[in-house]
């Protein structure tokens, strides 16, 4: 179902104890979302941030998984271990682990088939670099990173996929793409969706945007058609920033 999400991608930051005193600040700043709200802390303080948000309608998330179910896969997470620790949502493919972790389209598309094999739900990152911008290649490069990764699956598969656009030239950089190119992408995403899959899919996927997104300009960007919401990394960290983010899509 489409639906309006924030989420937020802590990424390498705070400890257990940063991460105890964050979630507190949640807690007694984001009172009642009227939209999804999630927050994806790192693995060693998954439990912990479950046992702080029991009766809260923050979801916490993982910022990725291995697509086996176990074994010789020295420093991996599986989607067991993470079901384990209540965890229903992962984001996979953010640019960081396509860039420093050798993440392919392929290894991305073994991924989200064990997401799905396990009934959980994934935030499927993509997004061009700046040369693939300037080159003019934008379109082509989003659509070669959905195909590869998801055209292997059926329809069915898009009620467990919410995209996530993240141009790597705007992410962790104060640069942001303008409400305009967010909205122009984002359209052509759900085109290319439409067109494989048909108009119902299309309009039922939620298409997230991340890059520096921040309270100044999240309202802005969440009002696009087709913005559903957005993912959110250095202004998450920040509970104020983040709820203010939050009552941008409300
Ligand atoms: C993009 C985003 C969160 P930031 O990576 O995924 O981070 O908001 O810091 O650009």
């Amino acid at each position: 179902m489409r639906s309006k999400i924030v989420a937020g991608n802590w990424k390498m930051n705070n400890d257990l104890s940063a991460t105890e005193t964050l979630i507190t600040a949640l807690k007694e700043t984001i009172k009642d979302p009227q939209v999804e709200v999630m927050i994806a802390p790192t693995f060693t303080n998954l439990y912990s941030a479950f046992e702080a948000l029991k009766d809260n309608k923050i979801e916490v998330i993982a910022q990725n998984m291995h697509f086996a179910e176990n074994g010789a896969y020295t420093g991996e997470i599986s989607a067991d271990m993470l079901k384990s620790v209540g965890v229903k949502t992962v984001i996979l493919g953010h640019s960081e682990r396509r860039a420093y972790f050798a993440e392919t389209d392929e290894t991305l598309a073994k991924k989200v088939g064990a997401v799905l094999e396990n009934g959980m739900r994934t935030i499927f990152c993509f997004g061009e670099e700046l040369e693939d911008r300037k080159a003019e290649k934008h379109f082509e490069v989003v659509e070669n990173q959905i195909k590869n990764a998801l055209f292997g699956f059926d329809a069915e598969a898009f009620k467990s996929i919410v995209l996530a656009y993240e141009p790597v030239w705007a992410i962790g950089t104060g640069e942001t793409a303008s409400p305009e190119q967010a909205q122009e992408v984002h359209a052509f995403v759900r085109k290319v969706i439409a067109d494989k899959y048909g108009d119902a899919v299309a309009s039922e996927v939620s298409i997230l945007y991340g890059g520096s997104v921040k309270p100044a300009n999240a309202k802005e960007i969440f009002s696009k058609e087709d913005v559903d919401g957005g993912l959110i990394g250095g202004a998450a960290l920040k509970a104020e920033d983040f709820n203010a983010i939050v009552e941008g899509l409300s």
